[in-house]
């Protein structure tokens, strides 16, 4: 398929899919919400994806929501905000936090509103230097959406999320570091070596095994110590159970690499 506004390249088992609006700093509109919908699919039901690195083209990563799309503008009667983010960003969103591999997320330049929260939904966040990240929405009237008022209690404690979503201020990628929001923050020259080779170095790991850990982690936030133990014993029985363990047994007792096949 040919898609406008992101960028698709496969580099081995893993996929790198590039925001490509440079002009509006990647601000995601109808037809760039419907590509990454698609693209994130395809990942998830492509077994030989074994990893997604996601990035923008350009200085900014996402600045969020396009805000002079017509049917979300609020000079129009009444733009359907529940509608698009119910059929529109959740699903990207349910899709990046629960998709059963990893997911790198390089944030190239400004992560803003719906690209801050995006960002923030992958499992490794790598921030240039020179990035910010701007719960933009309080300075339009808007409230955080796209899973900022669930990922950032989590990530950063109430009050910096207080901070970060009332006041609407820029967070620079040190920062964010230092305060747990992100994974690393890595010189603006170094971004894409350093990102890439992470998400390479994930695409020959044991993929089903990290999909596992990915929905274990998600799940602890809602469990009892006991619920989370039960699920841990289950879970381990299917990883147990995969060729990847036979593998990775076997590599150990013979000194030698483990060739992970990701099943
Ligand atoms: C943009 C945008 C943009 C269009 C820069 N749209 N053009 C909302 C509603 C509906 C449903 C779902 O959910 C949401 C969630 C949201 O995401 S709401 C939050 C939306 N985002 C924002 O409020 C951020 C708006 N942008 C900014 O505040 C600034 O552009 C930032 C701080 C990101 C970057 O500032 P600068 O580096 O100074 O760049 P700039 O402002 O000059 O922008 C460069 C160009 O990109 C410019 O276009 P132009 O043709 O004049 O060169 C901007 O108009 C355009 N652009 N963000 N969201």
């Amino acid at each position: 398929m040919n898609f406008h506004t992101i960028i698709l390249a496969r580099r081995d088992n893993l996929l790198c899919l590039t925001l490509n609006r440079p002009d509006k700093l990647n601000s995601v509109d109808a037809v760039m919400r419907e590509e990454i919908s698609l693209a994130l699919a395809d990942a998830s039901a492509d077994d030989t994806v074994r990893a997604v690195l996601l990035t923008g083209a350009g200085r900014g990563f996402c600045a969020g929501q396009d805000l002079s799309e017509r049917d979300i503008r609020a000079d129009k009667a009444s733009p359907n905000l529940e509608k698009s983010l119910r059929d529109g960003y959740n699903p990207i969103i349910q899709t990046l936090a629960t998709m059963p591999k990893p997911i790198v997320c390089a944030v190239n330049g400004v992560a803003a509103g719906a690209g801050a929260n995006i960002a923030l939904a992958c499992d490794f966040v790598i921030a240039a230097h020179s990035a910010r990240f701007i719960q933009a929405f309080c300075k339009i009237g808007l409230v955080p959406d796209c899973g900022g008022t669930w990922f950032l209690p989590r990530l950063v404690g109430l009050a910096r999320a207080r901070s970060l979503a009332m006041l609407g201020d820029a967070v620079d990628a040190t920062t964010a570091a230092a305060w747990g929001m992100i994974y690393q923050c890595v010189a603006d020259d170094e971004l894409t070596a350093h990102s890439e080779a992470l998400a390479a170095r994930l695409a020959q790991a044991p993929t089903a095994a990290l999909g596992k850990i990915k929905n274990l982690l998600l799940a602890s936030g809602d469990h009892s110590l006991p619920a989370q133990l039960a699920l841990e014993a289950k879970t381990q029985d299917e990883a147990g159970r995969s060729a990847d363990y036979a593998e990775g047994t076997q590599a150990f007792l013979q000194r030698r690499a483990p060739a992970f096949v990701g099943k």
